[in-house]
């Protein structure tokens, strides 16, 4: 491996210089924890420039969070020199910003397959090591974990075991931390390091009132506007002690605070400011989310290799714009990702219209569910796999009341490189068991605009749209529509109907092209709404022998498993088959070799139909069942 130049930085930021005993070269093999342990403070900046580096050059060509790990660089050494992981337990809230420590930890040679098949996971992952102790990616759960952790070393008697969790300002808006810093900062006795790592953004500016808390504790700490110090703050009126703000990019002044914390024996906040991005002027000139997730990128400029290509949220984009020109009553919100759910252009457009409530999805629905109950639409723009937290809160406070609130899932179905918690494949599952809950899944960006449409036009209650994490398009015409249904593709002969869920349409219709090439006649439907089931839908399923629904989703609750019963109810003598995915965690891994591996694409489904219809058995002896 070799250290790399960064043409993009300045002198001063250049890791250039190779250090004689600790550098990447001694990282990737050994024992670098314990060579970090034992290094001279004053070189301490040389090994965060060449760390940096070797991020860089190693995340430019896999994709992975770049901002938030060159901006704790200096916090994760000082922590891994301070406390003895893995006795103490270091937890990282959120888990994107542990590359840093991933490469302490002797994972060095992880990078080169980082978020790939079989490679290293992009969060903290405790079959890679004793160091990592949670799986997350979901936000503002660490401080609850850390909460459990010092219960129980008090009562096993380990009362030495430091707890330590690293929680960053946007992390914090999300209510979980309140109601762990409550239950903490009740319990003086009980130690917990609580380190913030404040850069001041989410991806964007972090929002709300804590927000607006935690930058007057800066500024009072530049001496911009002097902070009462009988005033205290919002953490010691909780119990907390408070140590900061800290440079969280000085390691002498990091590694002093979290010694002094250590010692202290109760609750404490330690404030680190850091930089999102740090060391990296295109990631720190970024305004827009100072590179906080990227693709693969030059290391040089920081640009995207790979041309964009029309997304799923490009569309959306644009038609929730035109919608919001038509009507004054439908407001936007975000939990703190108003860019990667494609809020951007409604955002310029309307910006009174636009609600970011920071890492709170809960609070996001419920909030929705009020402006709904004032006379507005509300739209909420959420990643399928951050609904998850708010299920309650869409089934009581939406969902009771009949409340209009439309919901835009993106992310849903297959994520790939971000992995088992980030894949969208619950929410069709338990979508449907909510009443009066319509869901909707486009299967190209003409059904998008139009089932948006659709959703906002319905005041009666509850809608979603879901789309999948990829490139959309080209539109799929419709030969006829029969209830909300879509007829794809038809043959008079076919025994075999392929419901093709959403994005799945192109994968189905290559599979009924290539199933007639094996003489079997296949009708293809896409049912554009999935819940709740459509009448037609059954009555379809009823005049064919053998229904193949394919979806993007945990087969538990999938389309295809309500529909069997529905149409066997209904008398229907055919078999429904659901080709989804297993309900069980999947790894991160490529969307398209996701896809694949569990039978969602053509040749899946065609040996599915197949199958399912028992060849070699001679099908066409369905068919005249069907017949007579
Ligand atoms: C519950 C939840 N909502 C949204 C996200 C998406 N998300 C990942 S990181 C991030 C911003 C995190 O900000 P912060 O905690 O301040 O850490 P930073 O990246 O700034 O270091 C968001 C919104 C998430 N991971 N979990």
């Amino acid at each position: 491996m070799t250290t790399m130049m960064i043409p993009a930085l300045p002198e001063h930021h250049s890791p250039a210089v190779a250090l004689e005993s600790v550098g990447p070269d001694d990282l990737l093999s050994g024992a670098p924890l314990a060579r970090l342990r034992a290094l001279p403070g004053e070189r301490l900046p040389e090994l965060a420039a060449q760390i940096r580096a070797f991020l860089i050059e190693k995340v430019a060509v896999t994709g992975g969070h770049l901002g938030p790990n060159l901006g704790t660089v200096e916090l994760t050494m000082a922590l891994h020199r301070v406390f003895s992981s893995p006795a103490d337990v270091l937890l990282f809230d959120t888990g994107h910003q542990a590359y840093v420590h991933k490469l302490l930890t002797g994972r060095a040679g992880g990078f080169d397959r980082l978020r790939n098949c079989d490679g290293m996971s992009g969060y903290p992952n405790r079959a890679e090591s004793p160091h990592d102790v949670i799986e997350n990616s979901h936000a503002s759960t660490a401080l609850s974990y850390a909460d459990g952790f010092a219960k129980a070393f008090q009562l096993r008697g380990q009362a030495g075991r430091q707890v330590v969790a690293v929680v960053g300002d946007g992390a914090m808006t999300g209510g979980m931390c309140w109601e762990a810093l409550s239950n903490i900062g009740a319990a003086p006795d009980r130690p917990v390091i609580v380190v913030l790592n404040d850069n001041g953004r989410s991806y964007s500016p972090t929002v709300g009132s804590l927000g607006q808390h935690l930058r007057m504790l800066r500024l009072a700490a530049d001496g911009v506007r002097p902070l009462r110090s009988d005033r205290g703050n919002l953490f010691t009126s909780l119990g907390f002690a408070y140590l900061g703000p800290v440079d969280g990019h000085n390691t002498s002044e990091l590694e002093a605070a979290l010694g002094r914390a250590k010692n202290l024996g109760r609750p404490v906040v330690v404030h680190a400011v850091t930089v999102k991005g740090k060391g990296y002027l295109p990631a720190e000139e970024n305004e827009e989310d100072c590179l906080h997730a990227v693709g693969v990128i030059d290391p040089a400029t920081g640009a995207a290799r790979a041309p964009a290509r029309p997304s799923w949220t490009q569309v959306f984009a644009e038609e929730l714009t035109a919608i919001g020109a038509d009507r004054p009553d439908v407001v936007a919100l975000t939990a703190a990702m108003l860019h990667p759910t494609g809020l951007g252009s409604f955002t310029a457009r309307f910006p009174d219209r636009v609600f970011d409530v920071g890492m709170a999805e809960q609070h996001a629905v419920t909030s929705a569910a009020g402006l709904a109950m004032a006379g507005l639409h509300p739209v909420v723009a959420i990643y399928s796999t951050f609904l998850n937290r708010a299920f309650d809160q869409v089934l009581m406070d939406v969902a009771l009341h009949q409340l209009p609130v439309t919901f835009v899932l993106d992310r849903a179905g297959v994520t790939g490189p971000d992995g088992a918690s980030h894949h969208g494949m619950w929410d069709a599952s338990w979508l449907p068991i909510v009443p009066g809950m319509r869901v909707a899944a486009p299967r190209d960006p003409g059904q998008l605009r139009a089932l948006l449409r659709e959703a906002v036009d319905d005041d009666t209650g509850p809608t979603v749209v879901r789309y999948p994490k990829a490139t959309a398009g080209p539109d799929i015409p419709a030969l006829r529509r029969v209830g909300h249904v879509d007829v794809l593709r038809e043959d008079p002969d076919a025994s075999v109907l392929l419901v093709a869920v959403g994005s799945t349409a192109d994968a189905c219709l290559a599979a009924a092209t290539d199933l007639a090439s094996h003489g079997v006649p296949v009708t293809v439907v896409d049912p554009r709404w999935i819940a709740p089931l459509d009448q037609e839908l059954i009555r379809l399923s009823r005049q064919h022998c053998l229904t193949v629904a394919v979806e993007d989703t945990t087969v538990t609750g999938s389309l295809g498993t309500r529909l069997g019963p529905a149409a066997r109810a209904s008398g229907a003598p055919a078999d429904v088959i659901s080709i989804a995915l297993p309900p069980r965690f999947l790894p991160h891994d490529s969307r398209d070799r996701l896809l694949s591996a569990h039978g969602l694409d053509p040749v899946g489904i065609t040996n599915a139909v197949l199958a399912g219809l028992g060849v070699p058995r001679a099908w066409s002896a369905c068919r005249e069942g069907l017949a007579s």
